[in-house]
């Protein structure tokens, strides 16, 4: 029989007691005023920052007493160039979170019955991980251990379980992000974008952001680049339901209906084609199809897709001749975050058709050629082949998912219509799932299915208290994590040192994971006592070495091949046909439509409003919410309604209101209204991460409200199983709930 698992609380077991170093919080540029004072007792250590996963390097600066003083950007790195964002900056909040997690902590009942949290030390909770671990596998095999991960971290839990034959695997950062798109391109180019994406901004002639909220979203190296275009003349054209930081840059502002993004994609090509203004000689040499888009796109004129976007023919035709007057020097952003309504992988096939019709792909101002560093792993043992992985999850649905599918592991977790469930434990570590993943009631469902969860973090986060288990994580600023080997236009490497000791009893995951997969019998997979053992033997495949990084934090390395095509020789890309692939025959053989389509989507009831949901450039996601530097800057986020709605509901700028959704879940908290033109009226708009509901959270508890938790319909990308996000609709409620249920 298994008990219900009770929602616990942690209140009172963080790091209370710690001073946060008040009033040295500034944004400084670049680390050349820093390098002056250094030598009076200042050092400096390389890292990388972990607090959004552009993963920029940078110096960490600490007095003679130990105390960390500024994170500030490293210059020679091509993701920062010496800048961080201001939740970079902010990074060493993460550090000095009074609230952070500190010892291991193991659910058990008390003596009135009620399930609590105890402390417990590392060798009794690491025990009873790997016991249960045991337990599970015995009875079901490895691969009904299922791991769930996002950042740093989770590269060394993929390795523990991958040894341990355990490939069911996923992170939200796949089926809750930018999975479509990176399928969407390698169905037409061949190859995903990755990250950092090797879009050439800073060169670029027009840049055309389809809802990408640069500027909001503070993907660095893209933010800079950005800025540089813009000064020096490039024009940005902005698709944004909202007047988003990037519209207010723009030459043209579109604020199309939500939804129907893929109408004006197909218009735009109809226009390019229509009036010969695509590049006839680039298709020719390089691109498969185009006489069945041209015929499939005749019927999508500008005056079709103005009754669906309410964006004006003229501007539709305008906007497509100023992209080709860029052209090739052009890219139509591919965004990041896409999942939005199912048809995303179709979307971003439409958008990619549209960088090949620029001609846009391995061209100066478009989209270069990345490089990456080929670094030898490790020496460790093969893996063992599991007998299933979390392909296996997806039965025939979602052919084309080629990451693990993390709304598929929760389906495979609960047992329903007569099937067993495959997966009964799970490891969550870097991930807050409650906020991540859509449909809380369903994640809740499959969390009480589990014979087990263990969860690795560094704040008492929401997802920890489903926990069985919880091991606290130290911050990146307290470990050594894998060598950032990451695409650009140079391969470089740069590394992550531990620049103090960890805070309490928090552990970094190298050594979590080595602890646990010694007690599996899996020690050959952790040969090292020490995890900069293993980085400077792979430094020194290749000429450097640990002292070299930790003196220089980031190596930049010679390229292999051009950045740009070489018109002459030609190019080949890695489809199946060695061609650009306008028409995806692979998407027909699967039922799927070759050439991308527009369908009409579910829209708002009266008195309903579509909830959509964005950044806010002083926070990621819920795991900046309590950051002290960063809860300074914003402390909550409101909800932006168009002023004729306001007027509806009679509604103030700073009134409070809560939401309720079309299947009646009613926000925990309210959240206060603003009210602006910056809105369209069908649509009302959050920033992301907020709401938080666990009080030990003593900064971020109730400030603002969740649009996670209102999120509880789901749109499926029936190609690759990404969950849409945004077809869920609010109202208001102007009295408290409890009343207004009443009424
Ligand atoms: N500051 C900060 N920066 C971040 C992050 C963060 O947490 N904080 N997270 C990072 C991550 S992981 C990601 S994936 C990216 C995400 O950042 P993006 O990829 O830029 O995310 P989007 O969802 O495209 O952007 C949200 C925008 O889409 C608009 N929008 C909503 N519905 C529609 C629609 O139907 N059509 C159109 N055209 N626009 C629409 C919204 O108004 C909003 O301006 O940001 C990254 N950068
Ligand atoms: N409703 C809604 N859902 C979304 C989005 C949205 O905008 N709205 N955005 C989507 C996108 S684009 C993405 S990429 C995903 C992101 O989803 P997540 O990666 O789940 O994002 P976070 O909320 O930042 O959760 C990160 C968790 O990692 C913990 N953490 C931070 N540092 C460390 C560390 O060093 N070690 C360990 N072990 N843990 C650490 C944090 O405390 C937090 O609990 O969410 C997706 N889901
Ligand atoms: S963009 Fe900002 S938060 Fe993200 S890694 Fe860079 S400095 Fe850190
Ligand atoms: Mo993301």
């Amino acid at each position: 029989m298994k008990t219900r698992r009770d929602f616990i609380k942690i209140t009172g077991l963080g790091l209370a007691g710690l001073a946060i170093g008040g009033g040295t919080f500034k944004f400084l540029q670049g680390s050349s005023l820093w390098d002056s004072v250094l030598g009076e007792g200042i050092t400096r250590l390389p890292t990388y920052c972990e607090v959004c996963f552009w993963k920029c390097a940078g110096w960490v600066y600490k007095d003679e007493r130990g105390k960390l003083l500024k994170v500030i950007g490293n210059e020679i790195d091509p993701h920062c160039t010496g800048r961080l964002c201001p939740r970079g900056t902010g990074g060493l909040g993460m550090y000095y979170d009074t609230d952070r997690l500190s010892t291991p902590l193991i659910r058990t009942t008390n003596a009135e019955g009620k399930q609590v949290f105890r402390k417990a030390s590392w060798e009794e909770a690491l025990q009873l991980v790997a016991d249960k671990m045991k337990q599970v596998s015995d009875q079901h095999g490895p691969e009904s251990v299922a791991l769930f991960n996002h950042g740093s971290s989770g590269d060394f839990f993929e390795h523990l379980f991958k040894a341990y034959g355990s490939q069911t695997i996923a992170a939200p950062s796949y089926a809750q992000c930018r999975g479509p798109r990176d399928v969407g391109f390698k169905a037409t180019f061949g190859s995903a974008l990755g990250s950092p994406e090797p879009l050439d901004i800073r060169d670029t002639r027009c840049l055309v952001l389809i809802g990408s909220h640069l500027g909001e979203n503070m993907h660095n190296g893209q933010v800079q680049e950005m800025s540089e275009a813009i000064d020096k003349g490039a024009d940005i054209i902005t698709v944004d339901p909202r007047f988003s930081t990037a519209a207010s840059k723009s030459k043209f502002w579109l604020p199309i209906k939500p939804a129907t993004d893929i109408a004006l994609l197909l218009a735009w090509m109809n226009v390019l084609i229509g009036e010969d203004l695509y590049d006839k000689a680039y298709i020719e040499k390089y691109a498969n199809g185009f006489e069945r888009l041209k015929h499939h796109v005749r019927r999508f004129t500008p005056e079709w897709a103005y009754g669906i976007t309410t964006i004006k023919p003229a501007e539709i035709r305008a906007t497509a001749r100023l992209m080709a007057s860029a052209a090739p020097a052009v890219i139509v952003h591919p965004g990041r975050h896409v999942t939005w309504y199912g048809d995303d992988t179709q979307r971003s096939r439409a958008i990619a058709i549209l960088n090949a019709l620029l001609g846009s792909w391995g061209r100066r101002g478009g989209i270069y050629f990345k490089e990456t560093l080929p670094l030898p792993k490790y020496p460790y043992p093969d893996y063992p082949t599991p007998a299933w992985d979390w392909k296996e999850t997806l039965g025939d649905r979602y052919p084309f998912a080629d990451s693990g599918v993390s709304n598929a592991l929760v389906d495979a977790t609960i047992p329903e219509n007569g099937r067993k469930a495959r997966i009964k434990a799970w490891v969550v570590t870097g991930t807050n799932l409650p906020a991540s993943m859509p449909d809380k009631p369903r994640l809740e469902q499959a969390i009480n299915a589990l014979d087990f969860l263990a969860v690795v973090d560094t704040m008492p986060m929401e997802i920890t208290g489903y926990a069985d288990v919880i091991l606290p994580e130290c911050t990146y600023l307290e470990r050594y994590d894998e060598i950032r080997n990451a695409p650009h236009r140079e391969p470089n490497l740069a590394i992550r040192m531990p620049v103090a000791e960890p805070l309490g009893d928090s552990k970094p995951s190298w050594w979590i994971t080595k602890q646990l997969g010694e007690k599996l019998g899996l020690g050959a997979w952790f040969p090292y006592r020490d995890y900069s053992e293993v980085l400077d033997w792979q430094l020194k495949q290749v000429g450097s070495s640990l002292d070299e990084l930790q003196k220089v934090g980031v190596k930049k390395f010679e390229r292999n091949g051009p950045l740009y095509m070489n018109e002459d020789q030609g190019y080949v890309f890695p489809t199946p046909s060695g061609k650009i692939e306008l028409y995806a025959a692979a998407f027909e053989q699967s039922g799927f439509d070759p050439l991308p389509n527009y369908t009409a989507h579910p829209e708002p009831g009266e008195g309903y409003y579509r909830l959509i949901y964005g950044r806010a450039p002083m926070h990621t996601f819920s795991r900046t919410a309590n950051n002290a530097l960063l809860a300074d800057l914003m402390d909550e986020n409101d909800v932006w309604v168009n002023p004729k709605v306001a007027g509806i509901w009679g509604l103030e700028n700073g009134q409070m209101v809560w939401l309720k959704n079309q299947d009646g879940v009613v926000s925990t908290f309210p959240i206060k209204v603003r009210i602006t033109e910056r809105i369209r009226w069908d649509s009302v708009y959050m920033v992301h991460g907020f709401g938080q509901t666990q009080k030990e959270l003593t900064r971020a508890y109730g400030k603002g409200a969740s649009d996670s938790e209102l999120i509880t319909r789901t749109m499926v990308d029936p190609i690759m199983g990404a969950t849409g996000l945004r077809g869920n609709f609010v109202t208001f409620l102007l009295d408290e709930p409890v009343k207004a249920f009443e009424s």
